[in-house]
């Protein structure tokens, strides 16, 4: 805006609040305040299809920027160890609450930072409910990066060997379900499930003998890269069947639980004793986690802090709160059907198109596109997508012949577009943009001339060309319509 001219409209008090944010910040290190600023500016842009991003509300956002960011308050609500956390009291409680309410759950942790913190207090919470050792403690009193490959191996045993039997990675499941570079590969033995070699669906009867040779201690359901339902309900029969705890990730799909879309079986809160998840995929919070449990393992959970989790960040717990309770509104189930029914436009948008979908479909908000069908590696489709204005990740498919690092799959969700208010007939524009790209992208070659699996050649002009006709699709749909920096 020219010097000393007025704005044609009023500001929004969200224009108002992240302006004058930005003036404050721009005062001490104005590149941050640019960064932030050019952010906001490449999100509009971007045609958003990562299945775990999402755009959090204006009062989400703004919840976190405050001086509870200044507090410690290590312990739970009225049992600190720092004294003045009235006020952060009031939000962990209102943060708990919600989420009861939101998912029917006993007991509700809202202290994680993240899902993988999540997911930490809940094998704590277990081992310490289930085994008695004082291996447990013993192991607190050491740094984490000092333990030797035999002292994990000394601790495994001396908690009995615990076992943990979750998805493998290539049919969705996610690196904390026991996988070696994450901790969850070295306190437990671990063995995992895949999917059906056919369908690439989940087999439960495959998941039952699994479970019935080797008798985890937990089993862990929930995906990070999976297309369709999960009948928890049989899945806890399984985990009652060999005693062992079932145990939810619901990270993914966690919206599409608030939102009332799985119920039922689908459900995983009334049939896990521990679920887990994050707050700013599909539940469309801030960056953070949280773990429902059931009453007999709330005192565990509740001693996450300082057990594996540094202080609580109150400024998150208050956003946390804000976030609960705009997903308990009525209109948040119809936000959560529709990330359904655009995944399910987009991925019949690309069969259409002749693209291999992993299930041939999908049941939840994401999507995953073999791409060996159109002659790449993911890594090559992925960067020729990213290229033509489209945000999307590579990721492993059932069986990947390129493993983790190149993988054969595009991972792509809806959460996110859904929220910038696209529906299922512009999903279908969505589907040919991706066709388009990957059908005009071959591999390249490494500079010795040898084939390579990262290199790629784009047509010429495609980038150009689905980079415009994406740019005339969100300008139909305004990211952050309140917000006016300019
Ligand atoms: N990084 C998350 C995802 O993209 O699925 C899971 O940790």
């Amino acid at each position: 805006m020219a010097a000393g001219s007025e704005p044609s409209q009023p500001y929004t008090p969200e224009s108002t609040a992240f302006r004058s944010a930005l003036e404050v910040i721009r005062g001490v290190e104005p590149r941050v305040a640019d960064a932030i600023g050019a952010e906001i500016e490449d999100q509009r842009a971007s045609l958003k299809l990562i299945a775990s991003e999402n755009y959090a509300s204006p009062a989400v956002l703004l919840a976190m920027g405050n001086w509870f960011s200044d507090k410690y308050a290590e312990g739970t609500v009225g049992r600190r160890f720092y004294a003045g956390c009235r006020n952060v009291d009031t939000v962990e409680a209102l943060a708990a609450e919600h989420a009861r309410e939101l998912f029917g759950a006993p007991h509700a942790y809202v202290q994680p930072h993240s899902g993988i913190d999540a997911n930490l207090v809940a094998f704590w919470a277990v081992l310490a409910q289930r085994v008695e050792s004082p291996a447990l403690e013993r192991a607190q009193a050491r740094h984490i990066n000092d333990l030797s490959e035999e002292d994990w191996a000394q601790l495994r045993r001396a908690l009995g060997d615990q076992r943990m039997l979750g998805m493998s990675l290539d049919a969705g499941g996610h690196l904390t379900h026991g996988f070696r570079p994450n901790i969850s590969g070295k306190m437990f033995e671990q063995r995992s499930y895949g999917t059906h070699p056919a369908t690439g669906l989940l087999d439960y009867d495959a998941v039952r003998a699994a479970a019935h040779e080797f008798r985890p201690l937990i089993l862990i359901a929930g995906y990070s890269a999976y297309p369709r339902l999960v009948n928890f309900r049989i899945m806890r029969e399984i985990a009652d069947e060999v005693g062992a705890t079932l145990m939810v990730d619901m990270a993914h799909f966690a919206g599409l639980v608030a939102g009332k879309v799985f119920t039922g079986d689908f459900d995983p809160v009334p049939h896990a004793q521990i679920t887990t998840t994050t707050t700013h995929k599909s539940l469309r919070g801030p960056r953070g986690g949280m773990v429902l449990c059931d009453s007999s393992l709330a005192e565990y959970v509740d001693k996450g802090c300082p057990m594996v989790l540094g202080g609580p960040l109150p400024h998150v717990m208050a956003a946390k709160a804000v976030a609960f309770a705009e997903a308990r509104q009525p209109q948040f189930q119809d936000y959560a059907q529709r990330i359904v029914d655009n995944a399910q436009a987009l991925a019949e948008g690309l069969k259409r198109r002749g693209a291999t979908l992993v299930t041939d479909g999908t049941d939840n908000h994401l999507v995953l596109i073999d791409v060996s069908g159109y002659g790449l590696t993911g890594r090559q489709a992925e960067s020729a997508l990213l290229d033509s204005g489209i945000v999307t990740n590579r990721n492993a498919i059932p069986q990947d012949p390129n493993g983790a690092w190149y993988t054969s799959g595009i991972r792509i969700g809806t959460p996110a577009l859904t929220t910038r208010g696209l529906g299922t007939a512009e999903m279908d524009e969505v589907a040919d943009l991706i066709d388009t790209v990957l059908a005009r992208t071959t591999p390249g070659t490494t500079a010795s001339g040898k084939p390579s699996k990262a290199q790629h050649t784009l047509a010429g002009g495609v980038a150009a060309q689905v980079s415009e006709r994406a740019a005339e699709l969100l300008a139909k749909h305004p990211l952050y319509p309140g917000i006016d920096l300019s």
